[in-house]
């Protein structure tokens, strides 16, 4: 069998949540492969609202295995809150979830470093999610990381040469450190709670599943134009969005990779800065972010909102290799009188259809009108119920983007979701 990828293809907050929820009775496991608790996945079902950070969104599907990956970056302390949260919500966790001894920790000093880089870059900070992602991916590929296996070796040695360290580095900033002792206490009761789970070499463990014939689901975070690589650097996350990342991330091989779902929203947000060509700064702007409830799960911080940008996706889809298509909150633009989507960009006149290196402020988007489909989805759960005018929307964008959109989801609960 082959792992089959989930991720996002812009921002981030595409919905990756949802999506994995309503995916997973397919498979066996779903497993994590990058990022750490800067993302922010909502599921809703039956009433509730979940949140999950690190923990993969194949959690709430009874006797699914759940596995962080190697590639993934874990805060102790904010684990045992979002698991302990969800434990009261009687999901019990130790019996579903495993976690890699290679991936790394992020350490109360990691999160100090991560806002005090944030002060010194100023005017040009990246509006990281201040979760100290940067600082341990940079600890790893730096050498320096600790990892969760390092927890039943000589971890207190690991950890004390470590912080000091990044107390070296946060004086050189002169960065205050009068919380540390705090955050620190509530890490180590953290890596006492994470104990009491089951730490795996989880590159075998996923290896083996796939040979016994079983069906694994790779769970991305962030989105594909956050990528370290390919996304809108340096206004990215610190790890490999893209589908390569479950590769590394896992440690499954690229032939051992199978369909790749490629989630978007029908328009297109993004928090944090950084360059975002088809960014509204009006009403249609205010009202996507309104009605499309555009704030970020983790931060609470406002989303900016803008049109789908189709030479942005076109990029990403090549890059992850999407097979199929996966489209969010059509539901938000249901009274939009025309539709926009941007083609191409503009620059010095010139037209530019291909992602370009430098996306700079000087670069317009070029849109296609399209006609509203002006009638309400969010109660629609068949496809021969779409308005006229929205079926020609998709099969305009499956056009433009060469690939098949297999599911619509049409509002946040599991039930909203049109698979076509
Ligand atoms: P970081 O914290 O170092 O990864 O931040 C670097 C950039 O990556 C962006 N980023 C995100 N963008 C969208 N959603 C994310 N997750 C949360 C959510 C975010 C939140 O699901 O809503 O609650 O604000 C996420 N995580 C990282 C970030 O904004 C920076 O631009
Ligand atoms: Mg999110």
């Amino acid at each position: 069998m082959k792992v089959d990828v989930l991720l996002g293809l812009q921002w981030g907050d595409e919905g990756k949540g949802k999506i994995v929820d309503v995916l997973t009775p397919q498979y066996d496991m779903v497993a994590r492969f990058q990022g750490g608790p800067n993302a922010g996945h909502t599921l809703e079902f039956e009433g509730e609202k979940y949140v999950l950070r690190s923990i993969p969104s194949g959690i709430f599907q009874g006797d699914k295995l759940n596995v962080i990956g190697n590639g993934v970056v874990l805060d102790p302390k904010l684990f045992r809150e979002e698991a302990v949260a969800l434990s009261k919500s009687g999901h019990d966790l130790r019996q579903r979830l495993v976690i890699s001894r290679k991936a790394h920790l992020i350490m109360p000093t990691h999160r100090l470093l991560d806002a005090a880089n944030e002060l010194a870059k100023g005017d040009a900070k990246v509006g990281t999610t201040g979760k100290g992602i940067g600082p341990t991916y940079s600890d790893k590929t730096g050498r320096y990381g600790i990892r969760v296996g390092d927890i039943e070796l000589d971890f207190e040695a690991k950890y004390m040469k470590a912080k000091q360290r990044h107390l070296k580095m946060l004086a050189d900033f002169n960065y205050p450190v009068d919380n540390l002792d705090q955050m620190e206490k509530e890490w180590m009761e953290g890596i006492e709670y994470l104990k009491t789970f089951k730490f795996v070499d989880s590159e075998f463990l996923i290896n083996k599943t796939l040979k016994e014939g079983k069906r694994v689901l790779a769970e991305g975070a962030q989105g594909s134009l956050l990528d370290i690589d390919f996304g809108s650097y340096p206004f990215v996350t610190s790890s490999n969005t893209v589908a390569a990342g479950c590769c590394t991330g896992l440690g499954v091989a690229p032939k051992n990779i199978g369909d790749v779902y490629g989630i978007f929203k029908a328009y297109c947000t993004r928090v944090g800065a950084g360059p975002f060509p088809t960014e509204l700064f009006d009403e249609v702007g205010d009202e996507l972010c309104n009605k499309g409830r555009e704030f970020g799960s983790v931060t609470g911080r406002k989303r900016r909102c803008g049109w789908i940008d189709l030479v942005a996706l076109r990029y990403t889809i090549m890059l992850n290799g999407v097979t199929k298509l996966i489209m969010m909150k059509s539901d938000v633009m249901d009274d939009f009188e025309t539709i926009k989507a941007c083609v191409a960009y503009q620059h010095n006149g010139e037209e530019i259809k291909d992602f370009p290196f430098n996306i700079s402020d000087d670069l317009k988007p070029v849109y296609k009108e399209l006609p509203g489909w002006k009638e309400p989805m969010t109660k629609m759960t068949r496809e021969d119920q779409f308005p006229v005018n929205f079926v020609k929307y998709i099969k305009f964008l499956e056009e433009e983007l060469g690939v098949p959109i297999l599911i619509v989801s049409v509002g946040p609960d599991r039930n909203q979701t049109i698979i076509r």
